[in-house]
This record gives structure tokens, C-alpha cells and sequence, in this order.
């Protein structure tokens, strides 16, 4: 009966996404899935290149469907927190975010729900056997390079793919996480959010994905936001430790 099939949200933070978004979300929603339902939430940043108006045209037609625009804060963390806030208002049993330029191909959707059964974060990973990172640029798998062994040396965290931002989360993983209390605005929150629930015991599985090229679009990571990242990162590795302190304390 379709009223007993679980429920997922897949959250997808997008700006100046206007070439991809609408085939990105005609694929989800015709993905074949017998076991539970789809909605999704575009968090877009009100990009210029118009992105919100296509998905506003797509949500008017599908119920499936709804947007998300933002005007403050512009950001990848920002409006994933705020994509995520959302998300969570309609109840899901799980939340997926991923990525809005096909480099995170819908295909593994059931593979992480799947997972996420029996794990509270599943992360679609390049890292382990049979994943792979097909970016083109050199210097962009360098990067990720780079950022991986410096993460993992930072925070100890027992995931081999700390930088992706595929993840499926049992809802239970973002009520108890505080969103609210994040303080990553730019595309550091994927480790904020990581290290935060390692802290927290959750548990994490990684499933292999093959991360693609961006399909169409132009990249918005630059050096300096790289460079945030990185600050951020030592940020959290002081405050996180005493949230998760008064978190236990209170429970
Ligand atoms: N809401 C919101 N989304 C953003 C912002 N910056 C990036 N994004 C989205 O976050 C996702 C990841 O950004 P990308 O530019 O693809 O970053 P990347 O994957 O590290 O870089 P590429 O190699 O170019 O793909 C995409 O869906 C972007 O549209 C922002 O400021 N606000
Ligand atoms: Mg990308």
C-alpha cells in the first residue's frame, strides 16, 4: 500500500545550475522505485542564470517537487542547512543531499537508501573498491586529493571519502545534529556535518560511486573558497568537541 512506503527527500543546493537542473530532476523522478516515495527540494541561491524559475515552473506541474530560494547568505552550507531545514518539515524517513551538476549520478539514489536501513549516514564514495573520480581536471582531483589526507589526518574520522557531499541520513541524524548550530556558510559543511556525527556515534557506511565531470555549468569552487574550507576545518575541530559535550549532557 502506498501509504505504509518510507519516504525520501533528496535536498539538492544548486547555483546557476539553469543547464542541468531540469534533467537532473526528470532523472530522479523517473527513477524505478518500488519501495519507497520521492520529493525533492531545490535550495537555490536565487542564481542569476535564473535556475529558481525553471524549478518553480517544474513544481507547479509536480507535487514532487518544491523550491526552495534563498536571498540571504549565499552559500553552499548555508543553503544546504537551509535545504535540509526544510526537507525535514514534511516528515521523511530519509534525506539525501547531493550535488546539482550530474557529477553525483541519480542511479545510486536506491543503493543508499538501501543502506541507509541499516546505517544512519551513507556516503556515495570515490574511495572505496569500485568507486571512482572520473573529474577531468588534474588539478581538481589534486585538490581532493589534497583535502582528503588533510581531513582524515585532522579529525581521525574512519571514512575514506570525507569530501563528498552524496549522502543519504536517516532523519533522526539531522533533527539531533542541530542545524542550527552549524556554522559552515560555504561547502565545508559536508566536513561539519561529518565530524559532527562521528562525534555523536552515528554510523557510517560508504557505498562506491563513479563521481562524473560536472555535466554542463561552470565550477564555484575557487581558491579562496578553498582556503575557507580549510580554515573552517580547524574552526570546527576546537567548537565541535564542547557542542557534543553539552549535547550528551543533556540527554
Ligand atoms: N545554494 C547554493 N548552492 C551552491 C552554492 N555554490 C555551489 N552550490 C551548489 O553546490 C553543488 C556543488 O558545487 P560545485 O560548483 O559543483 O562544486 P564542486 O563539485 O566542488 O566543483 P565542480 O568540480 O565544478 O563540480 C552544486 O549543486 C552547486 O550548484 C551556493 O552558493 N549556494
Ligand atoms: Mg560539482
Amino acid at each position: 500500500m502506498d501509504s505504509k512506503k518510507e519516504k525520501v527527500v533528496v535536498m539538492i543546493p544548486t547555483y546557476n545550475e539553469r543547464e542541468n537542473i531540469k534533467e537532473l530532476i526528470d532523472e530522479i523522478l523517473n527513477l524505478k522505485l518500488d519501495d519507497f516515495d520521492i520529493e525533492i527540494i531545490v535550495a537555490d541561491d536565487n542564481s542569476p542564470d535564473g535556475t529558481h524559475e525553471i524549478v518553480r515552473e517544474i513544481s507547479q506541474q509536480d507535487n514532487r517537487v518544491h523550491l526552495l530560494v534563498r536571498k540571504k547568505r549565499r552559500g553552499r552550507g548555508a543553503g544546504g542547512i537551509d535545504g535540509f531545514k526544510e526537507a525535514l518539515k514534511s516528515n521523511p524517513d530519509y534525506i539525501i543531499e547531493m550535488d546539482g551538476d550530474f557529477s553525483h549520478q541519480p542511479k545510486y539514489i536506491p543503493l543508499l537508501v538501501k543502506f541507509c536501513k541499516d546505517y544512519d549516514i551513507v556516503i556515495g564514495s570515490r574511495f572505496v573498491k569500485g568507486g571512482k573520480d572520473l573529474n577531468r581536471s588534474l588539478i581538481r582531483r589534486f585538490i581532493t586529493f589534497l583535502v582528503r589526507n588533510f581531513i582524515r589526518r585532522l579529525f581521525k574520522v574512519p571514512v575514506k571519502d570525507v569530501s563528498s557531499g552524496y549522502r543519504c541520513f536517516k532523519r533522526e541524524v539531522l533533527e539531533k545534529i542541530d542545524l542550527d548550530d552549524l556554522i559552515s556558510v560555504g561547502p565545508s559543511i559536508v566536513l561539519e556535518i561529518l565530524y559532527k556525527a562521528y562525534l555523536m556515534n552515528f554510523s557510517f557506511y560508504e557505498v562506491p560511486i563513479v563521481f562524473i565531470d560536472r555535466r554542463k555549468g561552470k565550477t564555484k569552487l575557487n581558491f579562496l573558497t578553498l582556503l575557507e574550507t580549510l580554515i573552517m576545518a580547524l574552526k570546527f575541530k576546537k567548537y565541535i568537541p564542547s557542542r557534543i559535550e553539552a549535547f550528551k549532557s543533556s540527554n
